[in-house]
């Protein structure tokens, strides 16, 4: 007698709990879904310098240069103070400067400055990257990698494209003078 009246006190117990941990799964369920992860990456930043359109112009052998708009996109001057490529062991920062009624080219000295929020356009008879002995014939269509180094250290990459131009056969002065 005893045991059966234990028996049907516990089986509401049993089946309480069972109401219970279910409605515990249900809610467990909604709360375990993975939550948002946080963006991952960040909005693209602008490099703190760019070059717009930059371009070498072909050439067999010898000297070449390389032209483009060098973009500033931060609120402090930038300067450009060396460059770099596989297409030529030396290379300098020149100016086109007249000298004795004749413009000739001449490394620029302090390099290319680029002001704050501002843009420095490297052309034809004015500022250039002056390849000095290049390895290979440059072709039209032609992609030249180079790296700029900058006063603080930082660079710029970029590649530039072959293209056929007449003009800029400034003479060149070399630092003779070593000033
Ligand atoms: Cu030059």
């Amino acid at each position: 007698m005893f045991f059966s009246f234990s028996r049907s006190r516990a089986l509401p117990a049993l089946a309480l709990t069972a109401v219970l941990v279910s409605g515990c799964a249900a809610e467990g369920t909604t709360s375990a879904a993975p939550a948002t992860p946080p963006p991952s990456t960040v909005a693209p930043t602008a490099p703190a310098l760019a070059i717009t359109d930059p371009w070498v112009k072909t050439t067999g052998e010898g000297m070449t240069a390389a032209f483009g708009t060098l973009v500033n996109n931060t609120g402090t001057e930038v300067t450009v103070v060396s460059g770099a490529s596989p297409l030529s062991p030396k290379i300098e920062l020149h100016e086109v400067v007249e000298s004795g009624g004749k413009m000739i080219m001449r490394p620029k000295k302090g390099g290319f400055v680029i002001p704050a929020r501002g843009t420095h356009e490297l052309a034809p008879g004015g500022d250039h990257i002056m390849l000095m002995d290049v390895t290979g014939k440059v072709e039209p269509g032609a992609e030249i990698p180079f790296t700029l180094t900058l006063a603080d250290g930082g660079t710029l990459e970029f590649t530039a494209i072959g293209k056929e131009f007449a003009g800029g056969k400034e003479d060149y002065q070399g630092d003779k003078d070593k000033g």
